[in-house]
Parts: C-alpha cells; structure tokens; sequence
C-alpha cells in the first residue's frame, strides 16, 4: 500500500469515478435530453460512491491495473443509482429526498424516473461490453465473466430478489395479502441480496478485472460479503441516529414504517458491536489472502465507522 492516507486516497479515486461517470452517461443527439438529464440528475448528485470505490480499490489490492477496472466501478454505480431511484417510487419506499435533494419521480414524473432507472440499469452493461476494449483473450473473458456476475447481483437471485422480499413484506399483494414477518435468519439473507449482493459484486470485479488468481477472488467475495452485512446494520443503526442533513434522506423511516431493522431486533450495542464483528471476520478473510494490508481493509472500517 502507498504512503497516501486514506481520506487522500478516497478523494483521489472519487474525483476519477465522477469523471469516468459523467464521460459514461449517454448525451443527446442519440440520447432524447429528457432522459439524459433525468439519468444525470441522479448520477450526479453525489453519493459516497462505496460500491465504485470497492472495485477500484480490490483492483489495486491484488496489484492490478485499477483502469481495467473502471468501466466495472461506474456500472456497479449506474446500477446502484437504478435501485435507488425505483426504491424511492411511490409504488415502493415512496421517498421524496435522495443525496439531499428531492427524489427524481418528484422532480420529472413517475414515468420518466422508471425510464431513467431502466436506462441506467441497461447503460451499465452496454458500458461492460464497450469498455475496456479488448481484443486479448484473457481479457475478454474477465469483461465477460463481470457481465455475468454484477447482472446475477442486480437481477432476481441478488438486489431485486431482495427487493422483491423486502416489499412482499412492507405491503400488502393485489388481494391484500402481506407476508409474514421475517424472522432474524430471513431478514440477513434478504439484505444480502439487496444491498449485500451488489457491495460483493463491486470487490469481486475489481479483483477479476486486477488479474486476481481464484483463490484470492473468494478471499475477496467473503470479506466483501461481511462488509455488506456490516453496511447495512450500520445504515440502519444511522436510520434511528440519523440527521436528514448527513445522510441525504429521509431519516427514521424504517423504523415509522415498522421495518425490522437490526437496532430493532437487538438494540443499538448488539447491532454495533455485529458490526464491528462482521469487520473482524472481513479481515480474517482478507488476511487468508495476504490482502489484510490493503485499501480494502481501510474501506471496512470507514464502512463501520462512517456517519452517512
Ligand atoms: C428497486 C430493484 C430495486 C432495488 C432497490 C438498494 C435498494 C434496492 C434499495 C435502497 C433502499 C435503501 C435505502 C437501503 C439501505 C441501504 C442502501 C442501499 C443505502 C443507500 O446506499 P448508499 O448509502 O447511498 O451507498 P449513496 O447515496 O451514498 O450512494
């Protein structure tokens, strides 16, 4: 790892996503303006951008070259702000601030904001078709192996699979009929899906695209895998501490809303004390790899630590 410290490190690989960002983002003419300012409107309205930053920084990790890995980094990001904006329709969360401004259907209609969310979603893969251009073999079959594995992430096994449980839970189907509530096992394999399964996809590919050898790739999916989990408790835990300002929604929601979040399920020491153990075993996983040294590590603790 170099001598540059982490806030450094952060601010130097943000300041590279948001321009490989805005350079992704499809523009008139062959883009209608109406959808490409929607789209735009949400890409670019901030972010911590974790999920692109996991990616350039598990590329770095096993000693790649992080550009290969930058196409990954912004679809991984395109298909998060996707999520976010289909969560926020009224048809689900039904939420009118995001990144601290107003949510998108607010601002351009229901119809446009699906449209954007679709375009977002379809544009992160033609960008891993596209980009890196290769022609070499061996790359090739990492671009393609990525392809397979962020739409697995995004698609009906991953985040709308979870998303799909976690609404079946918060309202009732057609005929009025809700789903029980889900138990303590129920509710981390619907995380896991949901945010846990992106946040794995973001390490895994920055470690593909880096030239990572098998074993290390699994090293890196599990210690990714608790830095989700780790993710969501925290973001739970800031949901009931949270300052609308900080966080750039709309605090306290989950718990109005009834959700079953882990402060709720085990209180506020438990759920921290979980996440501070899901970053003990990222970094046994990490070590078991040699990797415990690495930016990964310090995007663990920044994860756990974090107050947005
Ligand atoms: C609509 C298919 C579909 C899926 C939506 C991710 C998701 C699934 C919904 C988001 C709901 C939510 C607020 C979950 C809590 C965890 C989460 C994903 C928070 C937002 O991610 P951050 O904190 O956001 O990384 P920023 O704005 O920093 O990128």
């Amino acid at each position: 790892m170099s001598s540059q410290g982490f806030s450094e490190y952060l601010q130097a690989r943000r300041a590279e996503i948001e321009a490989a960002l805005a350079a992704a983002l499809p523009a008139p003419p062959g883009c209608p303006a109406i959808v490409a300012d929607a789209m735009r409107y949400s890409v670019t309205a901030g972010g911590k951008r974790l999920r692109p930053v996991l990616c350039l920084a598990s590329a770095d990790a096993v000693g790649g070259d992080r550009a290969l890995a930058m196409p990954a980094a912004c679809a991984v990001e395109l298909i998060h702000t996707y999520s976010l904006i289909h969560d926020d329709l009224p048809a689900m969360d039904n939420d009118t601030m995001r990144r601290g401004r107003p949510t998108l259907h607010v601002v351009a209609g229901e119809g446009m904001a699906i449209l954007a969310g679709d375009g977002l979603l379809t544009e992160a893969f033609a960008l891993l078709a596209r980009a890196p251009a290769a022609t070499d073999p061996a790359l090739v079959a990492r671009k393609l192996r990525v392809v397979g594995l962020v739409a697995t992430a995004a698609g009906p096994v991953g985040m709308v699979g979870g998303q799909a449980i976690d609404l079946a839970c918060s309202a009732p189907d057609a005929a009025g009929h809700s789903a029980p509530p889900l138990d303590a096992d129920g509710i981390r394999i619907m995380h896991s899906k949901k945010t846990g399964a992106l946040i794995r996809a973001s390490a895994v590919a920055g470690a593909i695209m880096g030239g990572a050898g098998d074993g290390t790739i699994v090293q890196v999916d599990a210690a990714a895998a608790e830095l989700g989990l780790a993710f969501q408790i925290v973001d739970d835990i800031l949901d009931v501490e949270g300052v609308s300002a900080h966080l750039g929604k709309t605090p306290g929601k989950d718990a109005a809303a009834g959700k079953p979040t882990y402060p709720a399920l085990y209180g506020l020491d438990v759920a921290r004390r979980m996440a501070a153990e899901c970053l003990e075993r990222a970094e046994r996983a990490l070590r078991a790899a040699d990797l415990a040294e690495s930016r990964l590590m310090e995007i663990g603790r920044w994860i756990v630590h974090r107050s947005n």
